[in-house]
């Protein structure tokens, strides 16, 4: 007999709410929660894959022991344990703390307990070496909220924008950027037929792009460029808000200074596009200035965050939107009150500027630092290699699969090769399990319970992210892992070693997710004798909530929560503004005008350039295993069929791609809706250095490997060119 559950899908962030069909103890389909009054039934193939992912017979279901080069063998949860937290008490006692680092990857949105106790065993220890995949993502979002300050009444809201700029982004296909993740396509839709004016700049006619009212098919790497054009022509034409800027902002007479450069015809001519339809961009943009609650977001995705001058890109994206007033006012419905998360009171003032780079904790190559988006990951393989004190000896992998993710894969090989400690926590042997000298496998989402805090804590990591109704819901694991396996939880895994490393180990009740936040966290410290549950973690990190966890889980499914919460005035007297002049961005844009447009490269050496983008059936590289969902199982290189003819070549061909780096295979298809001069391909497919060659049209090849990390990359957070990459392509 089959028995339906309410649940939540945890394989990306939008956590969308679903129905868990489940047949004699085994996960066998999942559908979408028609019931549910936020996503409506809406899930997408990487959801309903779930039941293939839980039953897969390639999931590990033991722990595996690396026993030679090339094989492992079976240990039991506790024995392994047992030997790792010997081996890093060992590595400890003999390199100091500053040698055991931890990375989260993207797989952390299915584990929402595991990051905090991972971050809480690393302070145990003693280490700072944490780092997650946000650092070679989009960091830029980090540094200028920073620069900017952030508005205490949070943003305005999709279902009322009068218009919306997407910068490279493609949410209907992600359901990260960009928009409302619960069914984009369908809210990009409604949008455009309710007449919000869709603005989208982008190389390609993405799915999004399909939706715009005005389109910017630009080039890619233009974005600071495109950006500063639109703020050009909004302060010329005098259609910025006045009364706001004069109010709450500071840095206006610098910024109008610097951006005065980037005239119409200049940008038209840099980015390749039309300058009737970047002034009508930016018109079109300034159109509801003054109107209360009308105004709209500029949101920015991978694109123009992984092409150098990220942090620039997404400031100049602030910078419009507090020229135009787009923020909160007085009197306004709150747009995304918090509801596991604690209530904070939304005030109509800014929250200026704080301090996001440069902070103490120093890398020792290239000069980087720990900034507000956290360590660079993009120079973890160079503290694993670089010989020292400080050399990182150990690495943790939570979630992440840096042998498909991180940029210069070479590099990363030579350098998880090179550890004393390789641990991975995955489900399945991925390229970076195969290094490892330990794989831990954990119970899978739907063997755990789940709430949507995580989800709802997105907006604080970048406009358009998280819930836009004040929804709440919390699932219990529906299913039991299969029969005899012994797998762990990733939170229970670093709470085992914290238990035989004698540390005391904590969550706490917000975890980076509180900018808005008057109240300051609550530290849980854990019962180190008597393992607590993954429930009673949950309740330590809702301990704060405005509607407690015990009230959510009275409702079966999601629910859509009665707070009405208005904008509060600004407090009398409140000095704070929004900055738009920061220094260190005037200069970088200054910079950007210095520098030649096809800057990286000579173009006649490298004349195409390889650009980013994400496939629906797998997030990243997780889901290539899962055949039933995957269409093709390698990442094609799309181009337009006019570069293609020109070549020589036809949709299937193998050919040779090369950077100034490094060079991989690639299969090339035919896509009209690319640029001239462009190739669109996934990252995280194809294998180990060496593995991919002969194999390309089996598993792909890996983008990663076109990228260096020493050459073309931000001084501030470390994240390389991995986009807008020069490329040659030779036929083979
Ligand atoms: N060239 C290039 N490089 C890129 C990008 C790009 O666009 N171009 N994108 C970058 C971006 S945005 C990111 S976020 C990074 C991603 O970097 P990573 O996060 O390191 O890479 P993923 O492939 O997402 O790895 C996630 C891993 O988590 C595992 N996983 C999934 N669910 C679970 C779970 O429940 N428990 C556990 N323990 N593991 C689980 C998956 O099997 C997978 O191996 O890559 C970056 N690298
Ligand atoms: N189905 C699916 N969903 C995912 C993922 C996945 O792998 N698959 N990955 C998840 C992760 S880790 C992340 S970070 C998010 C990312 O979410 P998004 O940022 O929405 O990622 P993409 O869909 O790759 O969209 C990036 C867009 O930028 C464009 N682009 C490339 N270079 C430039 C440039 O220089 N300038 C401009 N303006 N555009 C450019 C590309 O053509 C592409 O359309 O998605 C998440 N969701
Ligand atoms: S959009 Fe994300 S959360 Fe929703 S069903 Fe797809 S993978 Fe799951
Ligand atoms: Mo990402």
């Amino acid at each position: 007999m089959t028995n339906t559950h309410s649940a939540i899908c945890r394989v990306c962030p939008a956590y969308c709410q679903i129905i868990a069909h489940v047949d004699a103890g085994k996960l066998t389909k999942v559908t979408g929660d028609k019931d549910d009054p936020y996503f409506k039934g809406y899930t997408c193939p990487k959801g309903r894959a779930l039941p293939e992912q839980h039953n897969n017979p390639n999931r590990l279901l033991h722990c595996q022991k690396r026993a030679s080069a090339n094989t492992f063998e079976n240990i039991g949860s506790e024995a392994a344990m047992d030997e790792i937290a010997d081996k890093i008490a060992a590595i400890i006692e003999k390199h100091g703390p500053r040698s055991v680092a931890v990375y989260g990857g993207t797989g952390q949105v299915s584990t929402p307990v595991a990051p905090s106790v991972a971050v809480s065993f690393l302070m145990g220890i003693g280490s700072p070496m944490h780092f997650t995949s946000s650092t070679i993502d989009q960091p830029g979002k980090h540094i200028a909220m920073a620069a900017h300050g952030l508005w205490g009444a949070g943003e305005l809201d999709f279902n009322t924008a009068n218009s919306w700029i997407i910068v490279g982004a493609n949410p209907v296909i992600s359901k990260a950027s960009g928009a409302p993740g619960n069914n984009p396509a369908q809210r990009l839709k409604a949008a455009q037929e309710r007449g919000t004016k869709l603005i989208v700049i982008d190389p390609r006619v993405t799915e999004t792009a399909k939706r715009a009212h005005i389109h910017l098919q630009a080039k890619p790497g233009e974005d600071p460029t495109i950006l500063a054009g639109l703020l050009n022509i909004i302060i010329t034409e005098k259609l910025y808000d006045q009364a706001f800027i004069e109010e709450d902002v500071e840095g206006f007479e610098a910024l109008t200074e610097r951006v005065a450069l980037f005239t119409p015809e200049y940008v038209a001519k840099r980015a390749e596009i039309d300058v009737d339809q970047l002034i009508a961009a930016a018109r079109t943009y300034a159109s509801a200035v003054g109107q209360s609650g009308r105004g709209g977001a500029v949101t920015l995705g991978t694109g123009p965050n992984m092409s150098l001058h990220g942090s620039l890109s997404e400031y100049l994206g602030y910078c419009l939107m507090s020229v135009c007033g787009y923020w909160s006012r007085a009197g306004d419905k709150v747009t995304k009150p918090n509801v596991l998360t604690p209530a904070y009171i939304a005030k109509a003032q800014a929250r200026p500027p704080y301090k996001g780079w440069d902070y103490p904790e120093k890398m020792r190559v290239r000069n980087l630092s720990k900034t507000a988006s956290g360590m660079p990951t993009a120079a973890l393989a160079d503290e694993m290699l670089l010989e020292g004190e400080g050399q990182v000896k150990i690495l943790i992998c939570l979630a992440g699969n840096p042998m498909m993710a991180w940029p210069d894969q070479n590099k990363t090989y030579k350098a998880l090769k090179n550890l004393e400690l390789l641990v991975v926590l995955d489900y399945h042997m991925t390229a970076t399990a195969e290094l490892a000298h330990y794989v831990i496998p954990p119970k899978l989402s739907l063997e755990t319970p789940a709430t949507t805090q995580l989800c709802e804590g997105n907006k604080h990591y970048g406009y358009g992210l998280g819930f836009d109704e004040p929804y709440a819901s919390y699932a219990p694991a529906v299913v039991e892992p299969p029969k005899g396996a012994d797998v762990v939880e990733e939170w229970a895994f670093f709470y085992g070693l914290g238990q035989r490393m004698g540390l005391n180990l904590f969550v706490a009740s917000q975890t980076g997710w509180d900018k808005f936040q008057e109240s300051s966290p609550a530290f849980a410290f854990l019962d180190m004798k008597n393992k607590p549950t993954t429930d009673e973690l949950h309740e330590h990190l809702t301990a704060n909530a405005r509607i407690s966890l015990e009230e959510v889980k009275k409702h079966r499914g999601g629910k859509i929560y009665e707070v009405k919460e208005i904008v509060q005035p600004k407090d009398s007297a409140f000095e704070g503004k929004l900055c738009i002049g920061n220094a260190m961005m005037m200069q970088e844009l200054a910079d950007v005008f210095a520098e030649p447009p096809a800057s990286q490269e000579a173009v006649n050496d490298f004349p195409f350039r390889l650009v980013c983008r994400r496939l629906n059936s797998v997030i990243n590289s997780a889901g290539r295993e899962l055949k039933k969902s995957s269409g093709k199982q390698y990442n094609p290189a799309y181009m337009h069929p006019d570069d293609l003819k020109r070549l020589g070549l036809s949709s299937g061909d193998t050919v040779l791609l090369s950077s100034p780096h490094s060079a991989i295979r690639g299969i090339v298809e035919a896509d009209a809706t690319l640029l001239n001069g462009i190739i669109s391909m996934t990252h995280a497919f194809g294998g180990n250095p060496g593995e991919d060659d002969d194999k390309v049209s089996e598993i792909g090849s890996n983008t990663g490997r076109l990228v260096s990390v020493e050459k073309n990359y931000d001084p501030i957070t470390g994240i390389p060119l991995m986009s807008n990459i020069p490329v040659r392509v030779d036929c083979i």
